[in-house]
């Protein structure tokens, strides 16, 4: 019987995948019974199976003993971690300890890591990130919840406008969707800086906008709205707070800035505004759009811009960001370790290098994450991390990060686990993973692991319990809420039907309303309306760096030698050609890359994808570490580079 698991990476899609054995080979295909997957999968998940036989994958933990790695066993390694995390919690204070991780593995099991250092008295965690956070932030303030219309609901829409998503590349269920919409009669706009993939479908009006300009944009079409008497005063007037201010406000936004700002034409702006007068419209936002200083204040005016054209909370008509709907019936320990981590304190993820410095940092452990490839301004981060006198880090391959730690733990493949998975990104079910492989016998499987680090380090409060107690206790919630079990749940794809969420215009801000005006904002140092921020200008070249088909983030990298691709319109290139090997540079590093002629781009913005690792380029070695105005979001795309021949 063909084995079915979920693909554990970050992804808006957590494909269901079945696993078929012949002959002793294994193959991955997409589960045609899921409702989302419905047959087809990508390479990322494919490839889940390479990275369980792979020949570089970590078998053995590592310690590094005068600057080399020697193999040690599990049981030893997990001995060293007891006597270091004792020693400096004993003579400087559980939060001289560090705790870094992130969504490389998306199984609820393996969630309890935070859980542990609660559990351990509290140490140094983040707060803010690297993926969503800006817009993550704005949402909260607009809507009081972060919710979206049930994944059917496009085929009732008469506009889709897709602001600064990818889709065909990084969420591709998605485009069924858009497809099936489209063939019911709806329009479909890109707002986009690049020509991306998504932008050469045939039905896609594609938009181009100068990067960080989106805001005026939005205020701009909000202001002509107004102007023709086009907004929706009756929706505006019983479910918004703050509206006047607002329109007052994006009257300073006029056209002629407008143009000049985002290079986008008159007609074009045109043509927007009347999107938003008629029809039902829904708005599909990406996560590039905020990785900007001003990427919160984007995405407010963007769910501004839904407000006043009264397409929030309508069957086919809402702003989707994300959709955070199973994670609110994720209960249990999961939820209450809080209180036992009484020395817990939090630092801004982005400036983490700055945070090992001033708290001065003992040890640090990082899971499910490659920081030092994934977080911006790496050469900065490594040096930091060169002050930290212990590193533990948890992976399955010899990253930068892990190359840089003290001792390496190798980790189980979702293929080891018993799981369950889900996203609050886009597929809306809570997915069983069955395991497949049993664990090579030196790897831990961080559930099992933690426990034992708990066990050794005599914390009585934590859960020592099997993974279908700690599956029913973080799933209670849920299973009493539906009248669900466990086994029914382990049987089938689970989903709450809550198709349109703010139907009732009920939102879960302090008013009720859609805050235009937000008293937390304000609270939080913001204004209290969205404003138009200008972005950083310079005369070097703006970089942004994407995500790619090829991988998800830097997973799959092991087997890439290759420089990457950088691209940029002949304006821009200057005298440098199509194909050449140049340097490309700030006061943050430099790394080689191929030039690449692209005279879709516009002028003075760069494009590459990022994930490489050290060894053949990584991005964030020319990233600045700067963060969102809310939300702590790391601003990626307010990088400048310029370029040398090599
Ligand atoms: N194949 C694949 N799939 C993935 C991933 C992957 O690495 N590879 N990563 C996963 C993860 S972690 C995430 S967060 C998502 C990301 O998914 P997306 O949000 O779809 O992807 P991004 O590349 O982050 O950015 C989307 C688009 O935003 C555009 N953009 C950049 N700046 C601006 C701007 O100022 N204005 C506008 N309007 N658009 C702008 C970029 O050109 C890009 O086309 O994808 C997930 N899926
Ligand atoms: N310049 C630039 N940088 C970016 C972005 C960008 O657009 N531009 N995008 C950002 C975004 S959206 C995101 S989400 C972040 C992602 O940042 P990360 O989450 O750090 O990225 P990944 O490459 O997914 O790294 C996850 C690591 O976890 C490991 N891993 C996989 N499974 C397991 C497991 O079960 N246990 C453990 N312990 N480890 C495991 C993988 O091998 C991999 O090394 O990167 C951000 N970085
Ligand atoms: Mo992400």
């Amino acid at each position: 019987m063909n084995k079915k698991i979920t693909c554990s990476l970050d992804c808006f899609d957590i494909c269901s995948i079945e696993i078929e054995e012949k002959d002793g080979k294994y193959l991955a295909k997409g589960d045609k019974s899921h409702p989302v997957t419905k047959g087809y999968i990508c390479n990322n998940g494919r490839r889940h199976l390479d990275r369980r036989f792979h020949k570089d994958r970590l078998l053995k933990p590592l310690l590094k003993v005068d600057g080399k790695f020697e193999e040690i066993s599990l049981e030893r390694a997990t001995d060293i971690v007891v006597e270091k995390l004792s020693e400096y919690k004993r003579k400087y204070g559980s939060e001289s300890i560090m705790f870094f991780t992130d969504c490389g593995y998306g199984g609820m099991s393996k969630e309890v890591d935070g859980m542990f250092f609660d559990h351990f008295g509290g140490v140094s965690v983040h707060e803010g990130g690297l993926c969503w956070s800006a817009g993550d932030q704005a949402t909260k303030y607009d809507f009081g919840d972060n919710k979206a219309n049930g994944i059917n609901d496009l085929v009732n829409s008469h506009n889709i406008v897709i602001w600064g998503r990818n889709p065909v590349v990084t969420n591709m269920h998605l485009m069924d969707k858009i497809n099936e919409a489209n063939k019911a009669g709806a329009k479909v706009y890109l707002i986009d800086p690049v020509v991306t993939r998504t932008a050469k479908l045939p039905y896609v009006k594609h938009i181009q906008v100068n990067p960080a300009t989106d805001g005026a944009l939005a205020l701009n079409i909000i202001s002509s709205l107004v102007e023709n008497g086009w907004e929706n005063r009756k929706f505006l007037e019983d479910n918004t707070i703050g509206y006047e201010r607002l329109m007052e406000y994006s009257k300073n936004i006029t056209r002629d800035f407008t143009i000049l700002e985002t290079g986008i034409s008159n007609e074009d702006i045109n043509e927007l505004t009347e999107v938003f007068s008629k029809g039902k419209t829904t708005v599909i936002l990406g996560y590039g759009i905020q990785r900007y200083k001003n990427g919160g204040n984007t995405v407010r005016a963007i769910n501004a811009l839904c407000a006043f054209s009264g397409n929030v909370g309508e069957v086919g008509a809402h702003v989707y960001y994300n959709n955070k709907r199973i994670t609110r019936y994720i209960s249990g320990h999961l939820k209450e370790s809080d209180k036992f981590g009484k020395s817990k304190r939090y630092y801004p993820k982005t400036l983490m290098a700055d945070y090992i410095k001033e708290w001065d940092i003992k040890c640090l452990l990082i899971t499910k994450s490659n920081p030092l490839v994934q977080m911006a301004n790496v050469n900065k981060l490594k040096e930091a991390f060169q002050r930290v006198p212990f590193k533990i880090g948890l992976d399955m391959f010899m990253t930068d990060t892990m190359e840089s730690c003290d001792l390496v733990i190798p980790c189980t493949s979702i293929l080891e686990e018993e799981e369950f998975v889900f996203s609050s990104m886009y597929n809306p079910y809570l997915n069983y993973s069955q395991k497949v492989f049993d664990k090579p016998r030196e790897v831990a499987s961080e559930y099992f692991w933690f426990a034992d680090l708990a066990e050794k380090l005599n914390l009585s409060s934590y859960p020592i319990i099997s993974k279908d107690e700690f599956f029913k206790n973080a799933l209670g919630k849920l299973i009493s809420s539906f009248d669900i079990s466990l086994e029914k749940l382990k049987e089938e794809a689970f989903k709450i039907n809550d198709d349109v969420p703010f139907e009732e215009k009920k939102f879960k801000t302090e008013s009720g309303k859609i805050e235009l005006l937000s008293k937390r904002a304000l609270e939080d140092g913001l204004t209290e309306h969205c404003i138009y921020m200008e972005a950083p200008k310079s005369s070097d070249i703006r970089l942004l760096s994407i995500h790619w088909k090829e991988t998800i983030n830097s997973q799959g990298f092991m087997d890439i030698d290759d420089i990457p691709e950088i691209s940029v319109n002949c304006k821009t290139a200057k005298d440098l050609t199509d194909g050449e090997i140049i340097t490309v540079k700030n006061e943050n590093g430099k790394i080689k890359c191929r030039l690449k002629i692209d005279n879709s781009l516009m002028d003075d913005v760069a494009t590459i994808y990022q994930g490489f690792w050290w060894k053949s380029g990584c991005v964030n070695l020319l990233t600045d570490d700067l963060e969102s105005e809310m939300g702590g979001q790391t601003a990626y795309y307010d990088t400048f580079v310029t370029f040398e021949r090599s």
